[in-house]
């Protein structure tokens, strides 16, 4: 193997350090759990409770108002259920939304990487969630932490043998990669919550410091590349000849969290670096997560990911690296072509066989509100639907494999409860676009996304139309921070948040997701969104070429310069 050294154990990070004592991602956790005098855990827990798929939290509307009063910050809980491939059954949905009921906010969400998220949950309460969705096979570990993440893939496993291969591989990659420590198990699901007296587990991967950062890994096959594959740290891309799944193209480095004011971070996307067999892609998941652990940086968690280990030693050498530890080099990368990243709504399917019904889902927030009981509507379905509820990687729900027989019934169900496909009523702007949690309960949030959008988009809607352009597919993306959580620089329209009620503007992503976008305009309020977006918008409907996304557009005509990799980002 090559020898590039790690840095120094002095001057590894704090979360590092954490690790290292953990013994393998126990920490002081169980102690953490049962002190009841504060809702928080020890500070050290706090990062390694993430590993378990877990955020402390702060009610951040409260903020202000607990501080006047004295009072300790209103602590909670995230919790991240993966959903490898993004396949639930009823039994799995209706099992996270009664949790949801239980012990969370009595809101699921649905994210942008497939897996559900519940918010609010106490401390005290946190075992028997955990334990709830265990009981129907679920689990949270490596939900978050500096280990690889959901896998995600969002192709449909009952359309052809290809895509149920897509599925299945993605889920093993998942399995492969997930944590082997025992430490959930005993801390969660054992019930007693005692202190293990076995000796610390290996872990043959990871290894006990795991990886500087989280790894991402996605599966897509063309022409839909609605799981975003070049943000992620590994992209694999199906490729299929005459009915059979041949295997991958592989992408590495991709990746789009940035922090303002220091250029030396940026978003990238992930480059592509040939092709493997189907039955070699575990192999290369894993070789390519072994560089990583061995060669990325441990000193400055700003700069640990994959994207900016390869940049720091080249692509080559990465490469060379790769081919070493796989013992063999990769096939040059197949043809392919993407054509969009966003969801195809609404039902397919024959009407007499099995159908499949993509449904917008607003923020991927799943709830009843006056005249929308959409949370109520798939609770009744899930009582009798034999098929599966799918989670997009664009925060949307596929009702999918309904027995003929039900399809009515399930239409019916959603209408009555205000909450059917409505996409006759909707701009195809609304529903293809992305916001973040942000606030209340994200911590990093600098303005409003998931909370907001709707807001903006009553008023991006009526440029939209005004123009001719509601069935336009024009990807919006929000967030609240720099992180890049609802892939924002991807979107043919970024919108990051800067500071409460300001955005920065970001232009010309293309639609396949092939593309980032440019900064455009600082620090816009709503009235700044809508002044510089509606010439723009304006200018689309009449000057666009046959088939021409808005991002191509705005590149075409100057309006930003074309984003080339993830080093010209900024300039
Ligand atoms: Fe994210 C951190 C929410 C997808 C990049 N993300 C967070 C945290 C945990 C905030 C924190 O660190 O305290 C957010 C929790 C908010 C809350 O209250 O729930 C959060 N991220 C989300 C979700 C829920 C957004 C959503 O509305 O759907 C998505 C959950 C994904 C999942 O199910 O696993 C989510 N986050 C992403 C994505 C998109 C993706 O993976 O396709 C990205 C960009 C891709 C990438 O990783 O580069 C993303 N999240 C980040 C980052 C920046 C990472 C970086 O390399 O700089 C952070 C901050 C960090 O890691 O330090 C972050
Ligand atoms: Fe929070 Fe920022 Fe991610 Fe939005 S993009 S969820 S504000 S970390």
């Amino acid at each position: 193997m090559s020898d590039i050294p790690a840095p120094a154990p002095a001057a590894h990070s704090e979360v590092e350090h954490v690790k290292i004592a953990s013994r393998y991602l126990r920490g002081t956790l169980v102690d953490s759990l049962a002190n009841r005098l504060t809702g928080a855990l020890n500070p050290d827990d706090t990062h390694l409770i993430k590993f378990h798929g877990s955020y402390q939290q702060t009610d951040r509307d409260l903020e202000s108002e607990r501080k006047r009063q004295k009072l300790e910050a209103l602590f909670s809980f995230m919790i991240r259920v993966r959903v490898p491939g993004g396949v639930a059954s009823a039994a799995q949905w209706q099992r996270m939304d009664a949790l949801s009921d239980a012990y969370g906010n009595g809101t699921m969400k649905l994210t942008t990487r497939q897996t559900f998220q519940l918010h609010g949950v106490l401390k005290r309460n946190l075992p028997a969630a955990i334990q709830g969705f265990n009981e129907v096979q679920m689990d949270s570990i490596a939900g978050c932490g500096d280990v690889n993440r959901n896998v995600m893939c969002n192709t449909n496993p009952h359309e052809s043998p290809v895509h149920g291969a897509v599925v299945e591989i993605a889920q093993a990659i998942s399995a492969h990669l997930t944590p082997r420590t025992t430490a959930y198990r005993e801390i969660w699901l054992d019930g007693s919550l005692q202190e293990t007296t076995e000796a610390v587990d290996d872990e043959p991967i990871y290894g006990h410091t795991y990886l500087p950062r989280k790894f991402k890994i996605a599966l897509a096959l063309p022409p839909y590349n609605d799981s975003d594959i070049f943000s992620n740290d590994v992209g694999l891309i199906a490729i299929e000849e005459n009915g059979e799944l041949l295997g991958f193209n592989v992408a590495v480095g991709g990746g789009l969290g940035m922090t303002f004011g220091q250029p030396e971070t940026y978003p990238r996307l992930a480059d592509l670096i040939g092709f493997v067999p189907a039955d070699q892609v575990l192999d290369v998941c894993e070789k390519v997560v072994t560089i990583q652990r061995d060669w990325g940086n441990r000193e400055n968690r700003k700069l640990s990911r994959l994207k900016y280990t390869i940049d720091r030693v080249g692509l080559p050498a990465f490469v060379a690296e790769l081919h070493q530890r796989l013992g063999h080099e990769l096939a040059p990368a197949h043809p392919y072509q993407f054509h969009s990243s966003s969801d195809a709504f609404g039902w397919t399917g024959a009407p007499d066989g099995p159908s499949h019904l993509v449904l917008f889902i607003e923020g991927g927030r799943i709830l009843d509100r006056p005249g929308y009981r959409l949370k109520s509507a798939l609770r009744e379905i899930s009582a009798f639907h034999t098929g599966d509820f799918r989670l997009t990687g664009n925060q949307n729900l596929i009702l999918g494999n309904i027995a003929p027989g039900h399809r009515a019934r399930i239409q019916a169900i959603l209408e009555e409860n205000g909450a059917g496909p409505r996409a006759d009523q909707i701009t195809k702007l609304r529903r293809d676009a992305l916001a973040c949690v942000a606030l209340n309960t994200c911590s990093q949030a600098f303005a409003e996304a998931e909370r907001y959008l709707p807001q903006l988009l009553d008023k991006l809607d009526a440029v939209i139309r005004a123009h001719g352009l509601a069935e336009a597919g024009i990807l919006l993306r929000m967030t609240g921070c720099p992180n890049g959580c609802a892939r924002p620089y991807l979107g043919e329209i970024g919108l990051v948040g800067k500071a409460p009620g300001r955005y920065n503007l970001y232009l010309g992503a293309n639609h396949a997701g092939e593309r980032l976008n440019k900064l455009y305009r600082e620090m816009l309020d709503e009235d700044g969104i809508l002044r510089e977006l509606t010439p723009l918008l304006a200018a689309y409907a009449t000057g666009r070429g046959p088939g021409e996304g808005f991002g191509d557009f705005v590149v075409r005509t100057g309006v930003v310069k074309a984003t080339v990799k993830g080093l010209d980002f900024h300039a």
